[in-house]
């Protein structure tokens, strides 16, 4: 048994190291939403619930996160026993409609809880628990520029990093984006594969042509070339086209993963927790797919170290995951705020092993980035910044 004790939820603002350029926004910092919890015994779990481009990708903003959290889903965990995870958050559901990243955060720290209870990762509490211990990770070339983008390819490629690369377009016209992408995929040659996320900017009559265009410049997966509501339409181009295609906003927990699934909308499914609603919301969107034929891929919201560690922590029960991950996000940001950064190195991201989600802030830093910080401290900070 174990009652909340208290509870923070704070917005933290980090920039990122370039600006990144996706179709609807670009990116100058990272916002992220930290909810930490502690119980009667003094344990302790944090979660964060991370969107992109304030409103600007989904349904939910930094703001409005903190507020659901804060106003409708902690009142609620004060009348449970919060050791147990599941129990406590099909109360919140029965309380709480959507808000699928307001709900991953709290069920991020109360999962980090438990595994620091039961003396176990997170991962061993998850599905059938962990099969593997990295994870193979791609890169977004983002910077808005072909010279700049292969540069960083190459680089990244160099430094074993990254050999997995994923180009954001959709802003501009199809033609001027497919010789983006070619002029890579030319560049990097087999080196690494290329992959596009249009992140719904393509009308169907786009998204055939662009597909195909693609397909011939080497390009490997196409992610949600158009509206994720056009289920029929992602049906249609997932049948026509040679180059797979890849649902992303599209998936918004198991339901909408069974409508996909059901329709041949997709051949691969980008798993995200704070999208399907929480960690476990999405080892059963990732069963599905599996049950279904669709390929696995670890997606990311550009969260910060815990929420792209919680996301390691279920993307290590899934035996098949062809299409590898995207948990780079904690590299775009300027600062790490955990105290130990992750573990990036050839090509993959080490998944921790301690108990729980395996992490901790650096108290210094995460009191500097905060929002609501009181007092302009910092040495550590201001000296690399
Ligand atoms: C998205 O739409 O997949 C993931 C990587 C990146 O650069 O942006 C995201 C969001
Ligand atoms: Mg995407």
């Amino acid at each position: 048994m174990a009652m909340l004790d208290h509870a923070d939820t704070f917005i933290v603002d980090v920039p990122t190291i370039r600006p990144h350029v996706l179709a609807m926004a670009t990116m100058h910092a990272q916002t992220m939403v930290i909810v930490r919890l502690v119980d009667a015994d003094g344990v302790d779990g944090v979660g964060e619930g991370t969107t992109i481009g304030g409103l600007s990708y989904g349904e939910e903003s930094p703001e409005s996160i903190k507020s659901a959290i804060d106003t409708y889903i902690l009142p609620i965990l004060r009348h449970c026993d919060i050791a147990c995870v599941a129990a406590t958050m099909a109360k919140v559901e029965k309380s709480v409609r959507g808000n699928h990243f307001a709900k991953c955060a709290v069920e991020t720290a109360l999962l980090d809880m438990a595994g620091k209870r039961l003396g176990v990762p997170v991962s061993e509490l998850i599905g059938g628990g962990r099969v593997r211990d990295s994870l193979p990770v791609a890169w977004t070339l983002a910077s808005g520029d072909t010279a700049r983008d292969i540069a960083e390819g190459e680089e990244m490629l160099d430094r074993r990093r990254h050999r997995i690369f994923k180009l954001k377009i959709g802003k501009r016209e199809v033609r001027d984006d497919v010789a983006h992408v070619g002029a890579i995929c030319k560049a990097l040659g087999d080196r690494a594969s290329v992959r596009v996320d249009v992140n719904q900017n393509w009308t169907e009559a786009q998204a055939r042509i662009g597909m195909a265009m693609l397909h011939d410049v080497g390009c490997d997966l196409v992610e949600q070339p158009i509206a994720g509501d056009a289920i029929a339409a992602m049906a249609r181009l997932s049948k026509g086209q040679p180059i797979p295609l890849m649902a992303d906003e599209a998936l918004n927990g198991p339901r909408s993963a069974m409508r996909i699934a059901s329709a041949h909308a997709a051949s691969v499914f980008a798993l995200k927790i704070a999208q399907s609603g929480g960690l476990f919301a999405t080892a059963d969107v990732a069963a599905i797919g599996t049950a279904a034929g669709i390929g696995l891929y670890g997606g990311t919201m550009l969260e910060g170290g815990v929420g792209t560690v919680a996301s390691a922590h279920v993307f290590a029960t899934l035996p098949d995951l062809a299409w590898g991950t995207e948990l780079f996000g904690p590299l775009l940001q300027t600062e790490d705020i955990l105290r130990e950064p992750l573990g990036y190195a050839d090509f993959s991201l080490a998944v921790p092993t301690g108990a729980g989600l395996g992490i901790a802030f650096d108290e210094d830093k995460l009191a500097f980035f905060r929002r609501d910080r009181t007092s302009p401290i910092l040495h550590a900070v201001t000296a690399g910044a």
